[in-house]
């Protein structure tokens, strides 16, 4: 092999000057020049103390075969730095979408709380929202049966305010002692590694199965709830009872609520598994290109407001967060909205390292006693100081509050701010501009004294007031339409069917004894059990509450195609015509059209044109569209027929409930896929009835198509 005598200190510059050897010590940078943008101006590429480079694409060697120096302290701190790249993930909510936006005021709480964004009107307070689903790692699909988090920090004129919930209004445990154990048990089982972001499993039902207070939870997870259609089409829940104060410290418990102005839509169970192989992103892509063609998402901010006196009235105990409040009883006051109309420029910098903690409150705003909330007041602080090294994480840009802040806190990893003059600590008496305390506008706890007599009942107690598992999980179970109730059933059949230990399978069947007979009537014989088990020991009677329609999610879809996608699927042969109409039709009733094609580069039309595709017709399944239009001619309907691609793309699409609009052509398609014309499966000429059709699911062609439990 040929040796290069010279020493090749630097092989760019023994290359510029002896071009004859170039071919045994070749330069391979990109030569910054060679690739400049157009019409850009590209600042110099530094290391991270400034320095210039020259060439970031060969390391410093030896020879020009190696061995690579030590020297190379270029590319030590480019490597360094990527081997410390990642932060631990979230223990839960790891997977999650975040976007920036506002919240306005439109109704003042002045009687409730000085709070100055509850009670200034119109005044707009940046925010940052940020979605989760819990049991998954970060890089898990977006579509599993499960909660989602529901997460919004307020950048407030009096410092940062940080709803931390989920778009369910009730949790699994009554207290917080038990967190470790219930997510320990959904989490992947620690001897095989799997599964991942899922429920069903030996584990996850077995904790259930002792743990009779998450009966109500088990109700909303098996319902669709958990297969959200879309992030933009969710309602979220502060979930906890907090407090409002008022200037005269007077205190108004409220629970907050989030109302999706797109209206709550889930999709079906075998749709959200399709969807999982499809587009493990379908949430997080559906948000970004939602915020990129300005159709921003909103939802209505809305209170529930109740005094101690009212919640003595409950049957049940407010505090106690496996509890909702049926808006029957205590009607939602909408009282702002937030609009979501940025997507963050740097997902590592914004989404990931954003730190909500529950106990972030502003003045007027206070806890109540709920043992689940007073617990997490403590873990989500502790766990920002393990995930993102610092007692400084509130500096980093997304943390830090948008209004002044000062105290005597000094140092610590990762100081950013550089504190001027001798005095840190407080009372102080050296410094004319030291911070001080502000006791007429700073924050104050509710002066209330419920505890009770502290000292008889001080221990490891659990309130009689908490001891009704069953009421609330049977008046949900109640108040679901037929449809939801099957798909209850036919989840917690799905999900006990991968559950491999008999008494656990049971002891889940006897519990749902207590909330309907019929419900474990159908579990029971979905799963071949020979008998009911017994139903365990209830501490109270089960009470029948009156049914609530707004526990609903069927009927809380909005009649409208305001953010959704309809797909037509077009060929070779496709009449652009029809193409034209249906596509103008759908635009004017203000969802998005994506064209579908056997091959991305387009379709040649009838007419000779080409029309491009959005999508691949195997790669962009029908899981992804609200509704979808078939246009295609005899022959193109023909040829598709034979690829189960396209045949499952109708398949599919009838199968989820789905409108599907055909042309004469595509009729061919519609038969090999079994698709009854009929409700929903209309002509492309009858464009009026399409629309309406694809405003909602086809809920009756359900019973003709799947054996539900
Ligand atoms: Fe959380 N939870 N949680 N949680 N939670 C976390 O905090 C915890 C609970 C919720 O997008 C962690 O920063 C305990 C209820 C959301 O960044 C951690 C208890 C509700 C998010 C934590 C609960 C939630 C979290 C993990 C029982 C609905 C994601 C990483 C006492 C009201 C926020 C982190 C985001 C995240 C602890 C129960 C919602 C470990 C101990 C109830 C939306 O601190």
């Amino acid at each position: 092999m040929k040796q290069i005598k010279s020493k090749p200190v630097s092989v760019k510059q023994k290359a510029s000057k002896d071009k004859s050897k170039t071919q045994d010590a070749l330069h391979f940078g990109n030569g910054g020049e060679l690739h400049q943008t157009a019409g850009g101006s590209h600042p110099p590429l530094t290391t991270n103390q400034g320095l210039p480079l020259a060439d970031n694409q060969n390391s410093l060697k030896a020879t020009p075969r190696g061995p690579t120096l030590l020297e190379d302290f270029i590319l030590r701190e480019k490597i360094t730095h990527f081997d410390h790249e990642r932060i631990p993930e979230r223990i839960v909510h790891a997977r999650g979408t975040g976007v920036h936006g506002y919240f306005e005021l439109t109704h003042s709480l002045e009687r409730y709380t000085r709070a100055r964004i509850l009670t200034e009107l119109g005044v707009k307070t940046p925010l940052f929202a940020r979605f989760s689903t819990v049991a998954g790692g970060s890089g898990s699909s977006d579509t599993p049966r499960d909660v989602r988090g529901f997460a919004v920090k307020f950048y407030t004129k009096e410092g940062n305010w940080d709803l931390v919930g989920n778009n369910i209004p009730v949790f699994f445990i009554q207290d917080a002692i038990k967190f470790p154990d219930l997510i320990h048990a959904v989490k992947m089982e620690p001897d095989r590694g799997f599964p991942q972001a899922a429920t069903a499993h030996d584990t996850f039902w077995d904790y259930m199965s002792l743990t009779p207070e998450a009966m109500h939870m088990v109700m909303w997870i098996m319902s669709d709830r958990t297969i959200p259609r879309s992030l933009r089409m969710m309602e979220g829940f502060g979930i906890h009872s907090f407090r409002l104060l008022n200037d005269d410290g007077e205190s108004t418990f409220v629970k907050f609520h989030w109302r999706p102005k797109l209206g709550l839509q889930s999709t079906v169970w075998d749709e959200a598994v399709k969807i999982a192989g499809a587009d493990p992103d379908f949430h997080r892509r559906d948000m970004f290109e939602s915020i990129a063609a300005g159709n921003f998402p909103e939802w209505e901010f809305a209170v529930q407001l109740f005094t101690q006196e009212q919640a003595d009235q409950f049957p049940f105990d407010h505090l106690d967060p496996t509890k909702l409040i049926p808006e029957e009883w205590a009607p939602l006051q909408v009282i702002g909205r937030m609009v979501l109309d940025r997507w963050p420029d740097n997902f590592f910098a914004e989404t990931e390292q954003v730190a909500f903690c529950p106990s972030h409150v502003v003045p007027g705003i206070d806890f109540s006693n709920d043992p689940l909330l007073q617990g997490r007041l403590f873990s989500y602080l502790d766990t920002q100081l393990s995930r993102l090294g610092s007692p400084n994480f509130h500096q980093l840009p997304i943390n830090a509050p948008k209004c002044p802040f000062a105290n005597q806190q000094r140092d610590g990893q990762m100081q950013m701010q550089v504190p001027k003059g001798r005095v840190s600590y407080d009372p102080s008496s050296l410094a004319a501009d030291s911070a001080r305390e502000t006791p007429r506008s700073g924050f104050v706890s509710a002066a209330v004294n419920d505890h009770g007599d502290k000292e008889q009942n001080k221990g490891r107690l659990r309130p009689a007031s908490f001891a009704d598992h069953y009421s609330q999980a049977r008046q949900f179970y109640s108040s679901q339409t037929q449809f939801e109730q099957t798909h209850i059933a036919s989840a917690l059949a799905f999900e006990l069917s991968k559950v491999d230990t008999l008494h656990v399978r049971a002891a889940m069947v006897g519990h749902l004894r207590h909330i309907d007979a019929d419900l474990a009537q159908r579990v029971a014989d979905a799963l071949a059990l020979e008998k009911l088990p017994p139903a365990p020991p209830s501490a109270v009677p089960v009470q029948n509450f009156k049914p609530s329609p707004a526990l609903r999610t069927i009927g809380k879809m909005k009649p409208s195609l305001d953010g959704r996608t309809v797909a037509i699927l077009v060929a070779d042969g496709s009449d652009g015509a029809t193409i034209t109409s249906i596509a103008q039709a759908v635009r004017a009733a203000g969802a998005t059209v994506k064209i579908v094609a056997p091959k991305v580069g387009g379709a040649k039309l009838a007419d000779g044109t080409l029309l491009s595709a959005d999508g691949q017709l195997s790669g962009t399944p029908s899981v992804m569209f609200d509704a979808v239009a078939l246009v295609l001619s005899r022959e193109g309907a023909e040829t598709l027929s034979q690829d189960a691609a396209a045949v499952d793309f109708v398949r599919d699409a009838y199968g989820h409930l789905k409108a599907i609009a055909f042309d004469r052509g595509a009729e061919a398609l519609l038969d090999q896929a079994h698709v009854q014309k009929g409700a929903g499966v209309v002509k492309t000429s009858a464009k009026a009835a399409f629309l309406t059709a694809a405003k909602t699911r086809q809920w009756e062609r359900e019973k003709t198509l799947r054996m539900l439990a």
